[in-house]
């Protein structure tokens, strides 16, 4: 069946038909796209407010990035860390300088990472700390979001996310968010790591009260603890700084990125890490087939660099506080709050209006996508290279719909 005839609706149905139903997309079917913009199947536009969950922040198809990934592959795409490629060694460099970090170990996906993390931070605890063997802890918050493994579900307090995936494996404890003294408390002799996001992009756009990221790495610090920030959405620009944590003047121990490192192109992830931490992992420890591949490296080293060069950290904090403030304006009976930073917005709609899905299928009506997170919020996370044009744009359809 040749696909470029077919319909939204036969897409759709193809989709529905043959594919899992483990989301439950807006009926809008994506052909193609350039930064902000994408267009669906019968050529209608729309400004893409999702980002990919921020996994576009230099926008979509970026030139450089674009032709980066071209050039590579056009060389080599594929090695396996069995031998060395030229790509890996220069993009660990470029993210070790950018993050002050020693060491990094690359993956792909965000979830992996996250496990990677767990499993330095244990085996830290078992040869550095002195934890009792198996007795390792890592203390994490209600409504986290840090991916879909058996593991990571394991400790997710979303029962959706939980439900029918046990059984589930000890060593998490969990805590509320922006809580310090319930972080104080929950530390005991195996406690290893606090794993905890910036800020909480899946509960809904969830920024902490001021100062508690850095409190946190201060009683971390004190009780010889490692601070694991998941800044897989946060970073690469999207809150305003390069990583989220500059906020609070810090740095992590254990640093997890992903999403906007592969530029919209491809899946990129990894740890950043001290040489002493990074240190637990001896040859053949961990590892992964297409972990640091160099087409991975080659584009991943141009998404960095067009971020830094583009300065699209500034941007987000620049177009954030022009875009948070002009939605606060907003005379809406329907918007409880508006909250986030940079570009990692949310609108939480208040009960009364209803749940945030049907503001987000007008809005598609209106050429914007956007998703909701949970009910209540409508979330919106554009590419950092959004123009103060096109952000009018959208806040004049966005007015319309909420008002
Ligand atoms: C979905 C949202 C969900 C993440 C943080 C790790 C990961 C993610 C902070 C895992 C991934 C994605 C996954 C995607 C929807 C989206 C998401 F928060 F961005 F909105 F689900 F919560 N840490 N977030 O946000 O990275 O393995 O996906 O590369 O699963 O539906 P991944």
């Amino acid at each position: 069946m040749d696909t470029q005839q077919l319909s939204s609706r036969d897409l759709i149905k193809l989709a529905e038909t043959h594919g899992a139903h483990n989301y439950h997309p807006l009926p809008v079917v994506i052909s193609k796209a350039s930064g902000v913009w994408v267009w669906d199947v019968e050529g209608k536009k729309y400004m893409d407010m999702l980002s990919s969950y921020s996994a576009l922040n230099q926008g979509h198809l970026h030139p450089r990035i674009v032709d980066a990934a071209r050039r590579q592959m056009e060389r080599l795409t594929l090695t396996s860390r069995a031998f060395h490629n030229d790509q890996f060694g220069p993009f660990c460099e470029l993210l070790c300088k950018i993050s002050s970090q020693e060491s990094v170990l690359l993956m792909n996906t965000g979830a992996e990472a996250v496990e990677t993390a767990i499993k330095a931070a244990r085996k830290w605890g078992y040869r550095i700390k002195g934890v009792e063997p198996d007795k390792a802890e890592i203390i994490v918050c209600e409504n986290n979001f840090h991916g879909r493994t058996t593991t990571i579900v394991g400790f997710s307090s979303e029962h959706q996310y939980r439900d029918g995936f046990g059984p589930f494996g000890p060593g998490f404890k969990m805590i509320p968010y922006s809580d310090l003294e319930a972080l104080e408390r929950a530390i005991g002799p195996s406690t290893v790591g606090f794993l905890v996001e910036p800020i909480q992009g899946e509960a809904g756009i969830i920024v902490p009260h001021e100062g508690y990221i850095g409190e946190a790495a201060r009683i971390c610090k004190e009780n010889n603890v490692l601070l694991m920030l998941d800044e897989i959405q946060t970073g690469l620009g999207r809150t305003g700084k390069l990583f989220c944590y500059e906020y609070d003047s810090i740095k992590p121990d254990i640093l997890i990125v992903g999403k906007a490192l592969g530029g919209g192109l491809y899946p990129v992830s990894g740890i950043l890490a001290s040489k002493d931490i990074m240190g637990v992992f001896t040859p053949g420890d961990h590892g992964s087939t297409f972990g640091g591949n160099p087409l991975a490296c080659a584009i991943g080293s141009e998404a960095v660099k067009v971020i830094v060069e583009e300065r699209l950290d500034e941007r987000a904090a620049q177009a954030g506080s022009y875009f948070i403030e002009r939605l606060r304006a907003i005379q809406s009976p329907h918007i409880k709050e508006v909250r986030g930073k940079g570009l990692l917005i949310g609108i939480e709609v208040k009960e009364s209006s209803g749940t945030a899905r049907p503001f987000c299928e007008r809005l598609m009506e209106l050429g914007i996508l956007a998703k909701e997170t949970h009910q209540q919020v409508i979330r919106f996370a554009p590419p950092l290279v959004i123009d103060q044009e096109e952000i009018d744009w959208a806040l004049e359809r966005i007015t319309k719909v909420l008002t």
